[in-house]
Order: C-alpha cells, then structure tokens, then sequence
C-alpha cells in the first residue's frame, strides 16, 4: 500500500479500513484528488467564488507552511473561529497536513465562552474572521495562555497579519506529517449541563469513517452530488455535510456564510442546484411557512435527499413536507462525541417520528436503571459503539469516564424500539435543551437570570412550540413579586442576550410564587415540564 493511505473494502458489511502506516487524513481527503483527476472539478462553491480541488489543494499546504513558520509545531492547538468560507478549509486542512490539532468554534459565541477555550485548548495559534473581533479581541486580552500566533480572516484595516498574507508568502509544496490513523486530529467542543463545555478530542481515522458509514452506506453519496449544509461548519454537524462528506467524494460543496433564513436557503438551491440538502426542524419548519406564503414557488428539483439532525424532526414537518416539496426528509441522530450520523432513516424507507435504524459499522443498545436490556418497547438510555467515536474529553477524565464506557457511548438521550427495531427519540436524560438544533444550558441562562438585582431564583425549561419545536421556557421568582410585570419580562430577556449566546434567551417568562424542589434544594425541572404539559 502506498503512503498515507486507507484501502476501502465496500464489498464486506460493515465496510473495512485498513489505514498505511504512516497515515495522515489530509492525504485521501485533499492530494488523492490531484492523482484521481479532479484537479480542475470545482471543490467549493462560496457566492461567486468557485475554487477547484486543486487550488484548494495548493492552499492547503501554503496555510500548512504558513502555520509552520509562525513557530506552531506538530500536536499545538490551532483554535478557529471562521464563518463558512474556503478559508475554513485551507486552515482546517492546512493544519492537519502539517500535524497542527485545528479546534473549530463556534462562532455565535461571546467573549467569556472564547476566553475559557483559549485556556482549555492552550493553543499556540487563533485565526479569526474580522467579524469576530468585538468578541474574541477582548477575549484574548483576558487570558493567562496568550495564543502566540493571531491571524485575522478577511481583514482589512488590521495591524495583525492577514492569513491572506501570510498564506501568499508561503510555499506551496508540503509534505504530509506522518501521524498515524489513530492519533489525534482535530477538536470540538461540546456543551455540558451544567459545567463548561468539553473538548471532543477526534483522532485522522475518524472523517474517513464517517464518510464511508453514513455517507457512502446510508446516503449513497457520489461525486455528481452538490452538497449544501443549513448547519455551519464549525458544528460537526455541518462539518461533516458541507466538508467532509463531500472532500471524501470529490463532490461539490455550496458555502454561504450568511444567517441560514428561508431566503437564503431557497436562493441558494435555485442558484446553486444542490443534490443534497442539510438541514435542521426549524428551519424546515421555517422554510414550509415562507414557501406557502411565495408565488412563483422556488425551484427546489435538484435535491435528491434532504436530511435533518440536530434535534428530533416532528412527523407533522415531515409529512408537511412531503405533501408539499415532494420529498422525503432522511432524520438522524449524530453527536459530536460520534463525529457524525449514528442512527438514521434510509432512502426510501423513512418512518415518521422516528430516528431510523442502526447504520452499519455501529452498534447501539438501550439499557435501564439496572444497567439492563429492558424489554422491546420499553424507554432507556441510549448507549452507542464504533469507529469514529472520540477518544477522549481533553484533560477531563472526569467527564470522560461519565460519558465513554470502555467502547460504548453515553448519548445522554433516551430512546425505545419499536417491533421492526426502529429507534425512537424520547428526550434527553439530562436538563439540557436543543433550540435550533444547538445546545442551551437551562444552568447557564438560570445563573445568568440570577445575577439580575429582582430576581431571586430560576428555573429554565425546554417547551414545545405549536409546531412541536423546543424552545426555552424560564420560571422566575422575585424578590418582590410586586415588580412583576410585561416591562420587567422585556427586560429580563435583554439582559440574558447583553452577554449570553444570542439564541440562549428564553422565549417565554413566568412569574411563579416558589420552585419545585427536592429535598436537597434540586430544582426539578421535571414537574416544570410536566406543568407545560398539563396547562
Ligand atoms: C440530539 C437528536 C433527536 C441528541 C449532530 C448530526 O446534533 C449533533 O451533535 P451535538 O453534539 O448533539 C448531539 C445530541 O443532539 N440530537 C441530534 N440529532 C437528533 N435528537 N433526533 C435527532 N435526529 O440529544 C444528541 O445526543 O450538537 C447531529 C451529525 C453530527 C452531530 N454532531
């Protein structure tokens, strides 16, 4: 076998992977594309920006050199906080060619959440778009582990160095560093309930994996397909729709680094002609409301499959959806720890309501309280093994050992098998919420809710919308239930957003006498959820 390489079987079930020794994921995901005669097939669709793969594959090794010259060496930490660019690639890739762990961010942040991933991650280097700048600028100044390296993305009255510029002073040619399959590569990071968020430590065999079992397998991905992700990149949702999956195929990817709104979306798929659409239940469910409302209707026959994750996707939007568009909408469940899709509906098989089947090359079980099988039909908790989960959460052995059980997964949700073994999505086991198919702490906004001079105790929900989306839901009480009042709910909510994640403010307020508590003082949020419910 040649250098760098992964050999395929496609004939065995579930597909084998035998990695070369030395192996480093840059080579079959960028070069092999060069050897394979796509050299001029456009990679990336940005606007009007079009870069071939080999273009990208030669700004790939000038961001690699670059990197290499600012003093960062194999294994540092790159963080990034890019919007959806081929900037994202070149540096994503770029680094990982020459040995360098790139950690993607997420980009809706605000300036306490960057501090704390610079200190987490100890990165030598940050690259960041311009647009950024009011929140990680100020994060930079705060932290004790000063990234040495600071490269602006897209700048243009900056006195930090571009990545343009030093990307043009760098050589073009690279050879690859020689890790192996199972070192580590790259990071996440993933929200906790209450604590910080943890770094998801992903190691070069894991994208190749990802790709053949749920992209290749489930979704039959090929190099004709023209990929186009709602979720940004810097999710590993998105990360695998709009980079992975299609860099694996030499397929085409559509990048839109705008606000995904229905607007956007529909314009990009009559512009663009996406195969594959990648998208999140809100915004199906925002995309079916918008495409009633419009006369002509836009032209969405070139996608061949829509998928959805992030959250569970409500039979109602599905069916909607079908009655409406024509197709059919393939939800899955991935995670970040997975790297990727793990359970999902296939082609021409979906069940609504439901998250579909095991894709080949996992396995998942659900056990009880005892740590038991329950019986077919009954709720547990879901617990999933394979090839692409992460190894670790970096330096948290804590929470790593909570969550990674030998080779079995701790999804945190739970879930029930129907007669035919299909799995169905009951809720989380903890208090986290999903709104918009990203993470919200109820922890996080309470404290934030408390630090208010009225406000004496809170509690944060998940409830469900009309459409059956979730969104936060506080319960307050006052220091003096006198101030209650529509102007002090105004309020509350423009203090969450003056320092919280902008998604993260509850959308409803209500002002109740006393919490429900256990003995221990726990909120239970539980009989919160349940009062939604029976009101
Ligand atoms: C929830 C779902 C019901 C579930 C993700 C696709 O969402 C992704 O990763 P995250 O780490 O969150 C994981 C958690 O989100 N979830 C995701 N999809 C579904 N619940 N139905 C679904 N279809 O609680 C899960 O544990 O942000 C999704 C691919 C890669 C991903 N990382």
């Amino acid at each position: 076998m040649s250098d760098f390489r992964v050999k395929i079987d496609r004939s065995s079930t579930p597909t084998k992977f035998s990695f070369a020794q030395p192996f480093n994921v840059a080579v079959p995901f960028i070069d092999n594309h060069l050897e394979e005669g796509r050299e001029e097939k456009v990679a990336i669709q940005c606007g009007d920006e079009t870069v071939t793969f080999g273009q990208l594959a030669e700004r790939v090794n000038r961001c690699g050199n670059a990197l290499l010259g600012q003093g960062l060496v194999p294994g540092d930490r790159l963080m990034m906080v890019l919007k959806d660019t081929p900037a994202f690639f070149y540096l994503f890739w770029g680094a990982i060619k020459a040995g360098i762990v790139p950690v993607p961010t997420n980009t809706l942040l605000r300036s306490d959440d960057y501090a704390f991933m610079t200190e987490k991650t100890k990165c030598r280097g940050i690259c960041y778009s311009w647009e950024y700048q009011t929140e990680v600028g100020p994060a930079l100044k705060k932290v004790i582990h000063r990234p040495d390296t600071v490269l602006i993305e897209g700048s243009i009255d900056s006195e930090l160095p571009t990545l343009q510029s030093v990307m043009d002073a760098a050589s073009p040619d690279l050879a690859p560093f020689p890790a192996a399959a199972k070192d580590d590569c790259f990071w996440l990071f993933s929200s906790g309930s209450t604590g910080k968020p943890k770094a998801v430590v992903h190691r070069h065999c894991d994208m190749v994996v990802t790709s053949e079992l749920y992209g290749v397998r489930c979704l039959r991905i090929s190099q004709e397909d023209r990929f186009y992700s709602a979720a940004k990149l810097f999710f590993a949702y998105g990360l695998g729709n709009a980079m992975t999956l299609p860099l694996w195929i030499g397929g085409t990817t559509v990048l839109d680094s705008r606000k995904p709104t229905p607007e956007t979306t529909f314009e990009n798929i009559g512009r663009h002609r996406p195969s594959l659409y990648f998208g999140i239940p809100t915004l199906y469910s925002a995309l079916l409301n918008a495409y009633e409302t419009l006369s002509p209707k836009p032209d969405l026959s070139s996608l061949r499959e829509c998928v959805s994750a992030g959250e569970a996707l409500p039979a109602a939007i599905l069916r909607r959806w079908q009655e409406t568009i024509g197709t059919d909408i393939l939800d899955g469940i991935g995670s970040t720890e997975a790297l990727h899709i793990f359970i999902t509906n296939l082609p021409g098989k979906v069940v609504p309501g439901a998250s579909g089947c095991v894709v080949p090359g996992y396995n998942a079980k659900i056990l009880n309280d005892r740590d038991q099988p329950p019986e077919l039909g009954s709720i547990g908790r879901l617990l999933i093994k394979g090839p692409s989960i992460a190894r670790c959460y970096w330096e948290d052995p804590e929470e790593t050992s909570k969550t990674m059980k030998g080779e079995w997964l701790e999804t945190g949700d739970t879930y029930f098998q129907n007669k035919d073994g299909v799995f169905i999505y009951c809720g989380r086991n903890d208090d986290m919420i999903k709104v918009g198919g990203i993470w919200c702490s109820p922890f996080e906004i309470e404290s934030k809710l408390m630090e208010h001079p009225a406000v004496l105790e809170a509690a944060v929900v998940g409830e469900k919308d009309a459409v059956g989306l979730v969104k936060p839901a506080a319960y307050i009480v006052l220091k003096d239930s006198i101030r209650a009042s529509d102007k002090l709910k105004s309020e509350l909510t423009s203090f969450v957003k003056s320092s919280l994640a902008k998604y993260k403010f509850p959308r409803r307020i209500s002002f109740v006498a006393s919490l429900p508590k256990t003995a221990t003082g726990k909120i239970q949020r539980f009989k919160l959820r349940k009062r939604e419910l029976s009101a």
